[in-house]
């Protein structure tokens, strides 16, 4: 099933050429004030195409789509699964609306899903094993009971965010699936720890890098084909936080999100956490399974213009996400009535590898900033709630923008870094409010 978004068409048009689409969308004249000045026509124009009057039109950026028109709502039905936006359904990918995502613990039902290939049918935890072999001193060939058994449970609420989150905003566009904001989640995960079942077998000096295979398969229907297969360094790895799950949110995990079992490396794309996991290869240089190679989940190593041709040899792979948070409520595009009032905003961020310091909301077009207030995290690897406070002054259009800060100073930027697969788009989350009289 193709989709096709209203918002892809938007996207192109100001890709092409920023000005004519101002000029298109608001009337607003050629030749204008770069730095955003609406008036006459065009402000009415812009009030119009938002449905409200905007307080802070003079500093409305030009070139911005207005966040108002950047929403989609297409639902999609899966068992188990409610409220998800269907992008593809072969392989099934689908993500999860901002305003769904407002639970500190993400609900099994609102997870997103981001397939490669075709999951496997039989998902029973009975006759599941798990292998682990290579650079390591003993092979190991475990059931899930074993798993259980042999090593210590531990339950982290941990996020999980694909690499290809934000390729939507992509100008010019990215090749994939048109993530919007909502390919992230913070579920409880519960398993043994990646680390200790690793050192259970023993790892060699030789061993540099993990490989994962899960029991999906290729779309071709060929069964020498693995639809994706990556891993992690040896010092990730190691990393206590990251598990072979078998539970999610205390109950057994959906099938679409890799039952009965699979790993989560939380903080570096959601693809280096093998759903359906089978197999972990050590591996005595870096993985090169499937997806691992090649542009697959790699930038470049410098930083690049939008559009521009990058040879594929200065490709490198993605590790920790970057800095990053999410406007859970309100939901973008509410209505609220009452004219002047104050509002709570509140939502999540996460920073990859790193610590969340500091989140700020703007309601102003990015003029002034709130401090919002930010709740200590559960462990490490969680993301963290904030909340904020803002000030309505009179009814109108509105937008909310937030951004984090992490424990390194890196700030969520306005623009996107463009790279040429679509990846690691951190800029900040902005989202669309009217009030009414
Ligand atoms: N076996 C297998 N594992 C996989 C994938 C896959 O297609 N097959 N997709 C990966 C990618 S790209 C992401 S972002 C996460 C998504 O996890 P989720 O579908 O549970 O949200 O799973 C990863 N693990
Ligand atoms: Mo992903």
């Amino acid at each position: 099933m193709a989709m096709t978004k209203r918002e892809r068409g938007l996207c192109e048009l100001y890709a092409e050429d920023p000005e004519r689409a101002d000029h298109l969308v608001f009337g607003r004249r050629a030749g204008a004030d770069r730095r955003g000045f609406l008036k006459g026509a065009g402000l009415a124009a812009l009030g119009a195409v938002v449905g409200a009057a905007l307080p802070f039109h003079r500093n409305y950026p030009a070139g911005l789509i207005p966040a108002a028109l950047a929403e989609t709502t297409e639902d999609f039905k899966i068992q188990g699964k409610s409220g998800l936006t269907l992008l593809n359904d072969r392989p099934l990918n689908a993500e999860t609306p901002a305003h769904l995502l407002d639970d500190d613990v993400t609900p099994v039902e609102r997870h997103f899903i981001r397939n490669n290939g075709i999951p496997p049918e039989n998902t029973g935890a009975e006759d599941w094993t798990l292998k682990v072999d290579g650079e390591v001193s003993t092979p190991l060939e475990l059931s899930i009971e074993d798993l259980q058994s042999r090593f210590e449970v531990v339950s982290l609420k941990l996020q999980l965010e694909c690499g290809g989150n934000g390729r939507a905003s992509f100008n010019p566009p990215a090749k994939g699936n048109q993530w919007t904001v909502g390919a992230i989640a913070n579920s409880e995960w519960t398993g043994v720890r990646y680390a200790d079942v690793l050192k259970a077998a023993g790892v060699k000096d030789s061993a540099v890098y993990t490989g994962h295979i899960g029991a999906d398969t290729h779309l071709s229907g060929d069964p020498e084909k693995l639809p994706i297969s990556r891993g992690v360094p040896l010092a990730k790895a190691m990393d206590p936080h990251n598990l072979i799950a078998f539970q999610m949110n205390g109950g057994p995990i959906h099938p679409m999100n890799g039952a009965p079992l699979r790993v989560v490396v939380p903080g570096w794309p959601g693809s280096c956490s093998q759903k359906w996991l089978r197999r972990i290869w050590v591996r005595d240089q870096v993985h090169d399974g499937p997806k691992m190679t090649g542009t697959s989940y790699r930038v470049p190593s410098y930083p690049v213009a939008p559009g521009e041709k990058v040879d594929k040899k200065d490709f490198v792979i993605i590790e920790s996400m970057p800095v990053k948070s999410l406007i859970t409520f309100p939901e973008t595009g509410v209505e609220l009535s009452g004219g002047a009032q104050s509002l709570e905003i509140r939502g999540h961020a996460w920073a990859g590898d790193r610590a969340v310091r500091q989140v700020q909301v703007s309601h102003d077009f990015g003029a002034t900033w709130t401090e919002a207030e930010l709740s200590p995290v559960p462990n490490p690897y969680a993301w963290q709630r904030w909340r904020a406070q803002i000030e309505l002054p009179q009814a109108g259009y509105y937008e909310v923008w937030a951004r984090a800060t992490d424990d390194q100073g890196a700030m969520q930027p306005f623009a996107i870094a463009w790279n040429p697969k679509g990846y690691l788009n951190n800029s900040l989350h902005r989202i669309a409010l009217r009030v009414t009289a």
